[in-house]
């Protein structure tokens, strides 16, 4: 007997209610019931719809824990449904509740399968201990506001959007290639190059520190680099300072520093900027779905999608779901080490909220540090507003994600104590 199959409930047919409004392709996609009831009352057009209950785990050594349980409904969707999907649900919901993009309804099944039943980790364990204090201490201070001022404001205004199928959106994908060989420049252990995804012309951009001793182990840092206001056209304004230029000029601003102290990790580090995010998390599931086919040790991935608004008491908020329990502590750790003045609290985003989801569904350790706690977080993104401004004209949040990434890069990267250094 086929549990998995079993376990699908099937589908009504539903038909659209305004169908001349909508004559898109109908593309597969999984959701929460927030976001499919958004949908259904906008009267979206589409077919075989059929859903599950995934029990929301706390996985690592916690296993068993739940966290209480979701519905997730795969279904085919009128393609133009979708940018208004993504701007409801920010609307209207007070949590994320995204939705991924899915080739076909097996693709679907499987991911949605993987959620539910995360496939085993290839890869141990990594030691989460915090042994590198002298090398993270001299860092940190280097790490600059105002750099990660200037890479926001940049990102925010140079292109008028930054959609996956817009000139913008490449444009910015190609100046982001160029900022990032800039900072690598002198260096022969660090390589920059855009990945091409075949289906649409925006490319997500990798900066490489390759390791000294464990090459092979990886160690992600990543955020996304695309916005959106829903429907996004050429001339859309959509300037996602917030989300997600601040957690690109975050994670910029660690490898900056990185690169030129001369930090040489053990494991190799990795800053991704993702394609693609808005559009159903389809960037970063074509790279960790890639990595994964490619048996790649990926150690760790720490995702940054918005950094800059403090809409809370808290100053950062670690996303409970779809992100790995044993890392998350390490995270909590390493703020109460580096960072003891920061506030950390725990809240729960939902199903498909960022890219950590798809390191999570192919098997890798994620966590996400994010800006504010449920419902605190930034009221702009997906609009026009999402505007440096919001943030009082500063990245004083920002920075704060970009001392906590440092740490996590440098203790995870470095596996170990710092060599001692050579007597004079
Ligand atoms: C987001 C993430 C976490 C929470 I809690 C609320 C909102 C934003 C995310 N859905 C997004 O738009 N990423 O691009
Ligand atoms: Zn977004």
């Amino acid at each position: 007997m086929n549990l998995s199959h079993r376990a699908w409930v099937s589908a009504t047919l539903v038909t659209g209610l305004v169908g001349a409004a909508q004559a898109g392709p109908l593309v597969w996609v999984s959701m929460g019931e927030d976001a499919y009831q958004l949908l259904r009352a906008a009267g979206a057009r589409m077919e075989q719809v059929e859903q599950r209950t995934v029990p929301i785990r706390v996985p690592g050594p916690k296993a068993g824990t739940t966290l209480g349980s979701e519905t997730i409904h795969l279904l085919r969707v009128d393609e133009d449904a979708l940018p208004r999907l993504s701007h409801e649900v920010h609307e209207k919901l007070n949590r994320c509740g995204g939705y991924i993009a899915h080739a076909s309804r097996e693709e679907g099944r499987r991911t949605i399968a993987r959620f539910i039943s995360p496939p085993k980790q290839a890869l141990a364990p990594p030691n989460y201990v915090i042994d590198n204090a002298a090398q993270v201490n001299a860092l940190l201070p280097l790490l600059q506001e105002s750099q990660v001022r200037s890479t926001i404001t940049k990102l925010s205004t140079e292109y008028k959007n930054r959609y996956y199928t817009t000139t913008g959106g490449v444009t910015a994908s190609d100046g982001l290639v160029n900022t990032w060989k800039q900072l690598a420049a002198g260096r022969t252990d660090v390589t920059v190059k855009p990945y091409k995804h075949p289906a649409w012309p925006q490319r997500s951009v990798i900066l490489t520190i390759k390791g000294t001793t464990k090459p092979k182990e990886i160690v992600v840092i990543g955020g996304h680099m695309d916005s959106t206001i829903g429907f996004t056209s050429e001339n859309s304004i959509a300037p996602g300072a917030d989300d997600d230029a601040s957690g690109v000029a975050s994670l910029q601003e660690v490898a900056r520093v990185l690169l030129t102290s001369g930090y040489q990790p053990r494991r190799t580090l990795q800053f991704i900027a993702y394609a693609a995010e808005e559009v159903g998390l389809r960037g970063s599931a074509a790279i960790a779905a890639d990595y994964k086919a490619q048996g790649k040790k990926v150690v760790g991935a720490l995702q940054l999608d918005m950094t800059n608004y403090q809409g809370g008491v808290s100053d950062v908020t670690m996303i409970t779901d779809y992100t790995n329990a044993a890392q998350n502590n390490f995270v909590k750790s390493l703020a109460a080490f580096y960072l003891p003045t920061l506030t950390v609290n725990d809240s729960a985003c939902g199903y498909a909220c960022s890219d950590h989801a798809s390191w999570t569904n192919n098997g890798f350790v994620a966590s996400f540090p994010f800006e504010a706690p449920m419902g605190q977080h930034s009221p702009y993104i997906h609009t026009a507003q999402d505007t440096l401004d919001k943030s009082g004209n500063t990245a004083n949040h920002a920075i704060k994600f970009s001392r906590l990434a440092l740490a996590y890069a440098v203790e995870l990267g470095s596996d170990g104590p710092a060599p001692a250094s050579p007597r004079p």
